[in-house]
């Protein structure tokens, strides 16, 4: 790879990107893909490995996208492949119980002791929608509570957005979302403990649960405020509330037993996905005893899955976090994500372009912003054209950023030493450019 390469080309993505608009809504079977915010060509991927993908054009990059979080060992790890090949010869789903969906589910109780019972299911989605379905059924109340900015898929009462007042119930943020559904759900902003005591003091009766990404990372990365946690731990229990933390992106990523080992909480209630999948469709939620129990078939909370605890996706989940197991893996990623993030900062600093940067463990952020960014409403007074600009420089040089300022940049373990410093001299140039 060359700094400020020749412009790229891209003439079978755009060919198979005008071909994929006729048949799938946007070119895409997930929206962000279709390069819709930051402009330009979506390139069409043929195959990666390690820290690398290759398109359909013959381009290389480095991948900081990493499939929004799964591929933390890197594309197509050997042990991974190898295992998925084993199970694939035996068959890829059979609708019936096995060991591997026993072995998964301990390694992730072992990993998260909130987790005392677990139930596999195959997106992060369905697990955030199963685990607020088991809270109302809990607690026999209706509204549920999230922070603005912060995303738990794509179930219809989560696709809501804060009412008018502060404390008023949601309206919908998404054409055919009902008001009816969208209305139980309350949104307060990110980091904001004086608001969420607000709403529980007039509202307590009526909430089932407030859920939250531990460490936001669907508005850019946003970090919980110092002690910001241990008060939402305080007030649910004070008040009967349960409380969810979606790790789907933070789970197996900032520590192996996540945000709540990283800061000492413990959830009643944890979302994962992602990682736990090694990249295969899966979703997993998961809490205490007595509030999983009333899960079907045991209790009277229904969910059910085809493809819940897939073979192939339990066989590539384990073998990821046996190897997230190694000795000094988080140390590593720590040092890598430190670097880069060093080098990011004086670059854009020697440039002059003012930049907050974000970061725990390997989700970095960068907001194209003086900053603070503390929330939804301070994150999106970043310059997204610039961040455009800057992603575009950045993909030409072979740097794959995540399309999107309001997403999270991913290390994994198969990023070098020399991938880092290629990226930081990437922005060198893109800083300059701007
Ligand atoms: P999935 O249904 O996409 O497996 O998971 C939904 C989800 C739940 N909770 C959190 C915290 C998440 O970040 C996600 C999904 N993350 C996005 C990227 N920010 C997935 C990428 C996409 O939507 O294409």
């Amino acid at each position: 790879m060359v700094l400020c390469a020749p412009i790229m080309k891209t003439t079978r993505s755009a060919k198979l990107f005008a071909n994929a608009q006729q048949l799938i809504p946007g070119g895409v079977n997930s929206p962000v893909r279709a390069f819709r915010s930051v402009g330009g060509q979506p390139r069409f991927i043929k195959r990666a490995k390690g820290a690398r993908l290759y398109d359909v054009d013959g381009n290389t990059y480095i991948d900081y996208v990493l499939s929004w979080g799964p591929m933390i060992l890197g594309h197509a790890a050997p042990s991974v492949i190898s295992t998925i090949k084993k199970a694939a010869a035996n068959g890829t789903s059979y609708g019936a119980p096995t060991e591997l969906e026993v072995i998964l589910a301990r390694m992730i109780r072992d990993a998260f002791p909130s987790m005392e019972k677990v139930r596999l299911v195959s997106s992060g989605t369905e697990a955030v929608m199963s685990a607020i379905r088991v809270a109302r059924g809990f607690t026999k109340r209706d509204n549920i509570l999230k922070f603005e900015g912060c995303y738990h898929g794509h179930s219809d009462y989560l696709l809501a957005k804060a009412g008018s007042g502060l404390a008023t119930l949601g309206i919908p943020d998404s054409l055919g979302v009902p008001a009816d559904f969208a209305k139980h759900t309350l949104t307060v902003p990110y980091n904001d403990i004086q608001a969420v005591q607000q709403i529980v003091k007039e509202q307590r009766d009526t909430l089932a649960c407030i859920i939250l990404e531990p460490i936001a990372a669907n508005m850019g990365v946003v970090p919980p405020a110092p002690d910001f946690l241990q008060a939402l731990r305080r007030l649910t229990e004070e008040n009967d509330i349960l409380l969810i933390f979606d790790e789907v992106i933070s789970g197996f990523r900032v520590a192996y037993g996540g945000a709540q080992t990283l800061y000492g909480i413990t959830p009643d209630l944890t979302v994962l996905g992602k990682i736990i999948g090694g990249g295969l469709p899966v979703g997993a939620y998961g809490g205490r005893k007595e509030i999983m129990d009333l899960i079907a078939p045991l209790g009277p909370v229904y969910q059910a899955g085809t493809l819940s605890g897939n073979p192939l996706a339990m066989s590539a989940g384990i073998e990821t976090l046996k190897q997230l197991k190694a000795r000094g893996v988080y140390k590593k990623l720590e040092d890598k994500s430190a670097a880069l993030a060093k080098g990011i900062g004086d670059a854009a600093k020697k440039a002059g372009v003012p930049l907050t940067q974000t970061r725990i463990g390997s989700i970095l952020g960068a907001f194209f912003t003086s900053g603070p960014v503390v929330n939804w409403n301070t994150a999106k007074l970043s310059d997204t054209k610039r961040y455009g600009q800057f992603f575009h420089t950045m993909l030409e040089q072979g740097v794959y950023l995540a399309p999107s300022q309001f997403e999270a940049a991913f290390l994994s373990t198969a990023h070098s030493t020399r991938d880092i410093e290629y990226t930081i001299k990437a922005a060198t140039t893109a800083f300059k450019k701007l």
